[in-house]
């Protein structure tokens, strides 16, 4: 059999994804995505005839490249594959998708493995920013398997920790892009924040539910989803994100007080299911908010201030904890989180044309 595509699928943090060369998928923009949209079985809410999960958190793709740069080893590119609608989309990044990015570039022969430990510097297309990633190497080859675990994935492997640097304003061109700490919505006052991912920050209370909700509780919650969809199309032009009926951001997270001793509580929609858990760059922008004296989560969130501050933002199943660090002068610096991933499967991928 002909055509195959050669391609990784992997589990990064809690997202699962199809990893590719660059070098492997069409130059053509117009013609790769078409081929991503047959890959993943798209569009179809089952994704019944691609290996997409029927989920946008497993509707995902990372095409890797050596960096044409000196300050980076590789060039990621995020791609998100609607499910149910023929877009593919770049307007996002995915800090989940990126914890396999080193591993892939090693095993792929990009980056060579150091012994122990090798830093991978990742240029993230989507944002232009950089992230550092640490994956460990034996006998050299990639770990997997480790004592790490996080919220939302079963079980122990190798932690990959993700430094990333000069996140604020990454989309939207500034951390808080309308120029305020608030702006009232539709009567809700938000936070509209971009430290990596656009996110826009409201009191669950203010939109009617209690904020411990479980995804499917929400995610049946029509009133609550029309709220939440008539201020994100209000604000996507105030965040410089232009009408953004199809685009997947801003997230839209919602906050409560902490319940499990961590800094603040989540229930996200990106945009429209809701989120298992919280996506990594969307957990550093809700952190950043928490922090910001004024905005409607700094009033709920519980931690301790400091030049490095550890904030466990929590979600419907478990915590990310979001380490912020503080330059002398007072301004955030750089965040960092922990991630695992695994290899699930190495191949080719079959994308014959289907007749949509
Ligand atoms: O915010 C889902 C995920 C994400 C994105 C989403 C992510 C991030 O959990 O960096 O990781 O918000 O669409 O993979």
């Amino acid at each position: 059999m002909s055509n195959g595509i050669a391609c990784m699928w992997m589990r990064g943090g809690t997202s699962k994804g199809a990893y590719f060369l660059e070098q492997d998928l069409p130059i053509d923009v117009a013609e790769r995505d078409a081929l991503l949209l047959r890959i993943m079985g798209s569009p179809d809410e089952r994704q019944i005839d691609g290996i997409g999960g029927a989920d946008p958190l497993a509707s995902k793709v990372a095409i890797v490249k050596k960096a044409r740069r000196d300050d980076a080893d590789v060039e990621y590119l995020f791609l998100q594959v609607f499910v149910d609608q023929a877009v593919v989309t770049d307007a996002q990044n995915c800090g989940n998708i990126l914890a396999g990015v080193g591993p892939f570039a090693i095993e792929r022969g990009l980056v060579k493995a150091s012994e122990g430990e090798t830093s991978v510097r990742i240029f993230m297309e989507n944002t232009q920013q950089i992230a550092v990633a640490r994956v460990l190497v034996k006998n050299g080859e990639v770990q997997y398997e480790g004592k790490a675990r996080i919220d939302g994935v079963p079980g122990f492997s190798a932690p990959v920790p993700i430094v990333f640097q000069d996140t604020a304003g990454s989309t939207c061109g500034a951390l808080l892009p309308t120029g305020n700490v608030v702006d009232v919505i539709d009567g809700v006052a938000v936070t509209c924040i971009d430290n990596g991912m656009p996110v826009v920050v409201l009191k669950a209370s203010d939109m009617g539910i209690m904020g411990s909700e479980t995804r499917e509780q929400l995610e049946a919650n029509e009133t609550l989803k029309a709220k939440l969809e008539s201020i994100r199309l209000q604000v996507g032009p105030m965040m410089n994100l232009g009408d953004v009926t199809a685009k997947s951001v801003p997230k839209m997270s919602m906050v409560s007080a902490p319940s499990e001793g961590g800094a603040i509580s989540t229930r996200t929609f990106i945009p429209h299911r809701c989120h298992a858990s919280i996506g990594v760059l969307g957990a550093v922008s809700v952190a950043t908010a928490a922090i910001l004296e004024g905005s409607p989560a700094h009033e709920l969130a519980h931690y301790t201030d400091g030049e490095r501050m550890s904030l466990d933002v929590e979600h419907p199943i478990g915590a990310m904890t979001v380490i912020l660090d503080k330059n002398s002068q007072g301004q955030l610096e750089s965040a960092a989180i922990l991630r695992t991933t695994r290899k699930l499967f190495d191949g080719q991928v079959f994308a014959h044309a289907s007749g949509l």
